[in-house]
């Protein structure tokens, strides 16, 4: 295996090298575009110049690692999150997204429903999910210009069960490329997470190999940008064996980078994404939606909480008030259960399983307990009848 040669910012194309020049000449739709196409030019080597990175080989092997600079098409690349950070680190980026000049302007809001969707029987999950910008109405008074998997923001919920296959095609309808990276899935993602131009799709079925509550979102660079702007959302792989019998909600963590309010819809702001202050701190894309509208449950009924968090950056501190978590699966259920816990957080990027007993009529806030963020909006109610 030929050691890979780092590569020098200096070395970039002329166009990276001056961000004003950039945006002087070009829109920053224009720029984003072309930050993505050239992270997707450039090795996996490019990693291993970043202090603190260990080399890898795995992206490119088979056809080396530092060969495709400049020539392939995005079948030759991989989107990985760990290459788009290093791409990027230490490098100005101004982006900020913007709504489709066509897109509608009377936004409803919608809440966004938490049940988990019930199985499919006859084990084949087929999906075809288009890369989309939309704006996307998160409470009354605000509209964000969101990059979504299907219009919306989180994603749809997906649920299969281990063993299951999920067929999955994307399509991308807009400029900036795109991609998606399941967490549930074992696969190679240069091949499967890659990047895909406007008019493209890319197709891989996987079936996944644990239960549990996992994370998808696009990895295309800078992943920062493009989760921070609406790409995630959750896949629910429930075990073979069915758990005990419950009522099921997906709650999705995310935190929200908006650039200061304007006539129409906020932006997502890079910049405010890499200083990790979040405006909002949501489940399901909206703050306090569900103190609006509750969940709800019946006083016996056991609830099981499948939470993922999106990050892109903060922890999600999962605490139901005036409740305990009967059982919280530190790994795949049913395994690796323990009981009797408060709080759990959640890794940037993770999911966990909670679940209770509805022993007791209450209305009970369920929070993310690093109240820095939860009183950011990562708050609503359970009530129990
Ligand atoms: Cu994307």
């Amino acid at each position: 295996m030929t050691e890979p040669t780092p590569i020098r910012l200096s070395e970039l194309p002329e166009e990276s090298a001056s961000e004003n020049a950039v945006l002087a000449s070009t829109t920053r739709r224009t720029f984003l575009a072309r930050a993505s196409t050239l992270s997707l030019a450039l090795p996996a080597a490019f990693a291993a110049c970043t202090p603190g990175t260990t080399q890898r080989q795995d992206t490119t092997s088979g056809n080396g690692s530092n060969g495709n600079r400049g020539q392939g098409g995005p079948a030759a690349h991989n989107s990985d999150s760990r290459l788009d950070t290093a791409v990027l680190k230490g490098r100005p980026h101004n982006g900020k997204t913007t709504v489709p000049a066509n897109a509608p302007t009377d936004i409803p809001f919608h809440r966004y429903a938490p049940e988990l969707p019930p199985l499919l029987q006859d084990g084949r999950v087929q999906l075809h999910w288009h890369a989309r910008e939309a704006p996307v109405r998160i409470s009354d008074d605000t509209v964000v210009a969101a990059w979504t998997f299907e219009g919306d923001t989180p994603g749809p919920i997906v649920h299969c069960r281990v063993g299951d296959t999920v067929e999955f095609t994307l399509t991308n309808e807009v400029d900036v490329p795109h991609s998606m990276d399941f967490h549930a899935a074992q696969i190679n993602p240069k091949e499967a997470f890659r990047s895909v131009t406007k008019g493209q799709s890319v197709t891989y079925s996987y079936k996944p190999k644990y239960a549990g509550a996992f994370m998808y979102h696009c990895g295309t660079s800078p992943v920062l940008m493009h989760i921070g702007s609406g790409m995630y959302g959750a896949i629910v792989v429930s075990p073979r064996e069915p758990l005990p019998q419950a009522r099921e909600f997906v709650l999705v963590q995310s935190e929200l980078y908006l650039a200061a309010a304007g006539a129409g819809a906020r932006s997502f702001d890079y910049q405010k994404m890499l200083s990790t202050l979040p405006d909002l701190v949501v489940f399901n894309g909206r703050p306090d939606q569900y103190i609006h509208a509750p969940l709800h449950a019946k006083v016996g009924e056991r609830v099981r909480f499948w939470v993922v968090n999106a990050g892109p950056t903060h922890s999600c501190n999962f605490h139901v008030v005036g409740d305990q978590f009967d059982t919280v699966y530190l790994g795949a259920p049913p395994a690796t259960a323990i009981r009797g816990v408060q709080t759990w957080g959640v890794a940037p990027g993770g999911g966990m399983c909670f679940e209770l007993t509805c022993d007791i009529p209450g209305e009970f806030p369920f929070v993310n307990h690093g109240f820095g963020h939860g009183q950011k909006g990562g708050i609503g109610f359970l009530v129990v009848e």
